[in-house]
């Protein structure tokens, strides 16, 4: 029956919960603010939508350090990952017990009002040793990271919420642990089993899921992460669309899709203790552990592995009465081409012709063109995929010459810009250091600063094109190694850098001296000139060396053009 009392009395509840919301978001304009990073919003959030209950909040310094020793908080309740807010020496210092900060998105949106416990300097070396299982940061890319990617300081104290991180992509998909409760509940799952990934998911990935939900008797979450994961992991737009594809193959009413913003932290046993506990959290009362789960190098292709196998599984089980979420081992699939199906790795019988499709050969498949078959992966899947990954005589790609002035270089790349316009495949654009310099780096002059600044724009500029399936090709002296590393570092991540390093030595450049300068500074009238009075570092991992002292422009472009017809950028 319909209770208006009951109903009256939650509505006022919610009137005094929005009123409190309100007031604490006028109070918090006039706190000190910290702006999060991504890593901190993805940690955030989880704190915020209960996903990390039981902590309400950053850890404080005496439950830190329990957690490092005794993998729970200072009153016993089972927790592996320190969650901290890290700040720099001088934030931390301008901090004090009991003091109210208001913590903001990447664009200053209020988020959470921080009541600060404790401020202390973490030592990361325990840490690291405590959680990863190692000091060193050469052998974990966690390590790595705990050290150079995370302030030194750390906060404890607890939050008080304003509103949940914004995310604009992927909204219907973005559920709370209260919402998939009660989504489990609506549609009747009792038992229900997390699954957790970041890897791009084919046919063996949902025998894989189906085996294990069908020996516990469970529906399927699937959660994929889509906050921080590793650099090689496909991204998250690619791999949401596959999901969303592969989850249709599945049988009706077997499997929910969540997303879920989470910074992975890569730990191993640890790492996929905090999962399920997340998991239990979310609603779930199994979690799906792999052998390998949790580990840094699980998913790269390198076949390396840091943690000993099983020994993620075994620690979820280990503690399964005191989190409440059980533990099923996610048996590996492999394709039985004589029994045209999908079995358990380890019932393979001798005799028995098996099939399997590593990443990076699966990779290398997309790049090429190549068939990717239907025992592996779904029509669909491989649509996306073949959409996110077009082949090399598709993608976008960075010429980058560098050299001294009047090495040839601008000559060159005008008659490649030309050769490519003709052939008329892709929309290319020229970055020569002199039209550079009149546009977009007018400003600048001829300082160790000032030159790398200005490589930075241009390789932000050519970043942009490559990302888009462009041609950029770049031409400015680029004399210091530091600036070509960071465009080849900043351009690779969107598609191919090739530098092509035209060595034409200085004697026949001042030879040429088209333009007078060389003249002009060996006379003094031009200070810090490259080669005369300032320093041209020459490059050591260039794809092409050119020396044009007895080449044709023609001849040169067409070395540049070969190399990359051999290497399939062109057809
Ligand atoms: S850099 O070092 O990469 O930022 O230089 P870049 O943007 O390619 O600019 C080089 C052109 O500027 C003219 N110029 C100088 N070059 C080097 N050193 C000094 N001090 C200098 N002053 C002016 C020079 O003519 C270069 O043009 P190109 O076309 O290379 O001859």
């Amino acid at each position: 029956m319909y209770d208006m009392k009951s109903n009256h009395s939650y509505s006022e509840n919610l009137l005094v919960h929005f009123r409190r919301i309100v007031e604490l978001k006028n109070a918090s304009l006039e706190y000190p603010s910290i702006d999060l990073n991504k890593r901190q919003l993805c940690d955030l959030e989880l704190l915020l939508n209960s996903a990390f209950f039981p902590l309400t909040g950053y850890l404080n310094r005496h439950d830190y350090e329990s957690v490092l020793e005794n993998l729970c908080l200072g009153d016993g309740t089972v927790w592996p990952i320190p969650i901290c807010l890290d700040v720099s020496e001088k934030t931390a210092q301008s901090f004090g017990t009991g003091m109210r900060i208001a913590l903001r998105d990447e664009e200053g949106f209020m988020l959470a009002v921080l009541t600060v416990e404790d401020v202390w300097k973490p030592d990361k070396r325990s840490e690291a040793l405590s959680v990863f299982g190692t000091e060193d940061p050469e052998r974990h890319p966690g390590v790595r990271f705990l050290y150079d990617g995370i302030e030194k300081w750390y906060v404890g104290g607890s939050l008080e919420g304003i509103q949940l991180p914004i995310h604009y992509d992927f909204k219907e998909m973005r559920f709370t642990p209260p919402e998939t409760h009660l989504q489990f509940i609506q549609k009747g799952w009792r038992k229900v089993i997390g699954f957790q990934t970041e890897k791009n998911l084919h046919c063996a990935h949902k025998e894989m899921t189906l085996r294990a939900a069908r020996e516990v008797g469970a529906n399927i979450f699937m959660q994929p992460v889509v906050g921080l994961t590793n650099p090689w992991d496909i991204d998250h737009y690619t791999r949401v669309r596959c999901y969303q594809e592969i989850v249709k193959e599945y049988p009706p009413n077997i499997i929910m899709l969540g997303l879920i913003p989470m910074a992975m932290r890569m730990a191993g046993p640890r790492e996929a203790l905090w999962q399920a506990i997340i998991r239990k959290n979310y609603g779930c009362s199994h979690f799906m552990v792999a052998d390998d789960h949790g580990d840094p190098f699980a998913n790269s292709g390198s076949g390396q592995r840091f943690y000993p196998l099983h020994a993620a599984q075994e620690m979820v089980k280990k503690h399964e009465g005191e989190t409440g979420i059980k533990m099923v081992r996610l048996k590996k699939m492999v394709y039985v081409e004589d029994k045209a199906q999908y079995i358990p790795e380890d019932e393979i019988e001798q005799g028995m012709k098996v099939k399997r499709i590593s990443s990076s050969e699966m990779r290398r498949r997309l790049e090429n063109d190549l068939d990717i078959p239907a025992w592996f992966s779904y029509p669909e899947v491989v649509r996306e995929l073949r959409w996110a990954y077009p082949p090399r005589s598709r993608q976008g790609f960075t010429i980058f010459f560098t050299g001294l002035s009047g090495a040839g270089k601008s000559t060159i790349a005008k008659v490649l810009m030309v050769k490519f316009m003709e052939m008329r495949d892709r929309p290319v654009t020229l970055l020569d250091g002199d039209i550079v310099r009149k546009s977009l780096s007018s400003e600048l002059g001829f300082s160790r600063e000032h030159r790398n600044l200005n490589i930075t724009r241009i390789a932000f500029v050519a970043s942009e094109i490559t990302k888009n399936g462009g041609i950029a090709i770049c031409a400015p002296i680029a004399p210091y190694e530091e600036s070509r590393k960071q465009a080849r570092e900043l351009i690779s991540q969107y598609g191919v850098f090739i530098e092509v390093y035209v060595s034409t030595p200085l004697e026949v450049c001042e030879q040429r001296d088209r333009k007078g300068i060389y003249a002009k500074a060996k006379a003094g009238k031009i200070k810090g000139f490259t080669g005369i009075d300032d320093p041209y570092v020459s490059p050591t991992n260039q794809e092409i060396t050119i020396d044009t002292t007895e080449m044709s422009p023609e001849e040169a472009a067409q070395g540049v053009l070969l190399y990359l017809v051999e290497q399939g950028y062109v057809k």
